[in-house]
């Protein structure tokens, strides 16, 4: 890379730590990309989720009316696959400050539990230190729009649980049932064409309302309403930070787009110089 760019990424760099750091209040909304250096499959990339499936064949309601046992297979080989995956930096750093900061908030539209992971590693940190408290903990914790692989629910009561059992998929007789009704369990996630919890909705647009930043990190920013978000941060006057190893839609909307890898850009990012 030429020395003029190397500038100019170095004070693009320095423009966005100031944005971020300056931010009284402040959303990062995350996507698949920020997983993908953990060994997380994303949905759109070269080896992408959706490679060999296409979301409509899968993460729906209806694929699921039609094939328990096919959906249940994908979900299973995925809670697998993300179960062997560690948070990297980005999830790391993220953790970090959101529970150093109660000011920022982080919203996430992945369902692969590393933020939640990297969250409860750096508050046993923290703690061996006496320093978070539950209240910065529930703060730093992930507002997580889509689900998660590693929880279950029912397809008839409201029994819900956390869940990181391997799947047996075998057939339509082995799979996982209510122990509480006996229905079919299904994978407690937010399938296309299904609504997200209000409520979570309604916390996720409250932050990106009040937010002075939202930071956007690895998402193509092609699902709704998740990629609204960014824009009601810009409607109510702040602005959008984007990292991201390519262009998006969003990337017009943002005052600085940052090209790189969220692994090595969120550390430097969001770390606070002593
Ligand atoms: C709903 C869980 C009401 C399941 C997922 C307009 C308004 C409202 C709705 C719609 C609308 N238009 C269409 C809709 C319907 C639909 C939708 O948005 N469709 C899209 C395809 C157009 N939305 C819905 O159905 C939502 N429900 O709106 O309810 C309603 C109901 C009916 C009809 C109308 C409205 C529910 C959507 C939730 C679906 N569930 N996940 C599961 O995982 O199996 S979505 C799933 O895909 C993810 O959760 C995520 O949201 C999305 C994938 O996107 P990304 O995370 O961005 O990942 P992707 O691979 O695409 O991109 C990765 C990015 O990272 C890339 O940009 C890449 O460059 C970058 N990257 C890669 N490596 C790195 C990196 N960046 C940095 N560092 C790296 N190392
Ligand atoms: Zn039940």
């Amino acid at each position: 890379m030429n020395d003029a760019l190397q500038m100019d990424d170095a004070r693009r760099m320095d423009d966005a730590r100031h944005l971020v750091g300056s931010a009284s209040r402040l959303l990062i909304l995350t996507g698949a990309g920020v997983s993908a250096e953990s060994g997380v499959p994303t949905f759109r990339g070269p080896d992408g989720l959706w490679k060999t499936r296409r979301p409509e064949e899968l993460a729906t309601p209806q694929a699921f009316q039609a094939d328990p046992r096919l959906v249940w297979e994908w979900y299973g080989l995925r809670r697998e696959r993300v179960g062997a995956c560690r948070p990297n930096a980005a999830h790391e750093a993220i953790a970090r400050l959101t529970l150093e900061n109660g000011d920022a908030r982080l919203v996430t539209q992945n369902v692969d539990g590393l933020h939640e992971l990297a969250l409860e590693e750096a508050v046993a940190e923290e703690r061996s230190s006496g320093r978070s408290s539950d209240e910065s903990v529930s703060r730093a914790t992930p507002i997580r729009l889509h689900g998660s692989l590693f929880w279950t629910r029912c397809t008839v009561c409201d029994h819900r649980t956390a869940d990181r059992h391997p799947v047996d998929a075998d057939s339509e007789a082995s799979l996982p049932r209510c122990p509480k009704c006996q229905a079919l369990l299904r994978p407690d996630v937010v399938w296309f064409g299904e609504e997200l919890d209000p409520e979570i909705l309604e916390s996720a647009m409250e932050a990106a309302d009040a937010a002075e930043v939202c930071l956007v990190v690895g998402t193509s920013a092609l699902v709704h309403p998740a990629a609204s978000l960014p824009l009601l941060t810009k409607e109510s006057g702040g602005v959008v930070v984007e990292v991201n190893t390519e262009p998006t839609p969003l990337t017009e909307v943002a005052q600085l787009s940052l090209r790189g890898r969220s692994g090595q850009v969120l550390p430097r990012l969001l770390t606070v110089e002593p």
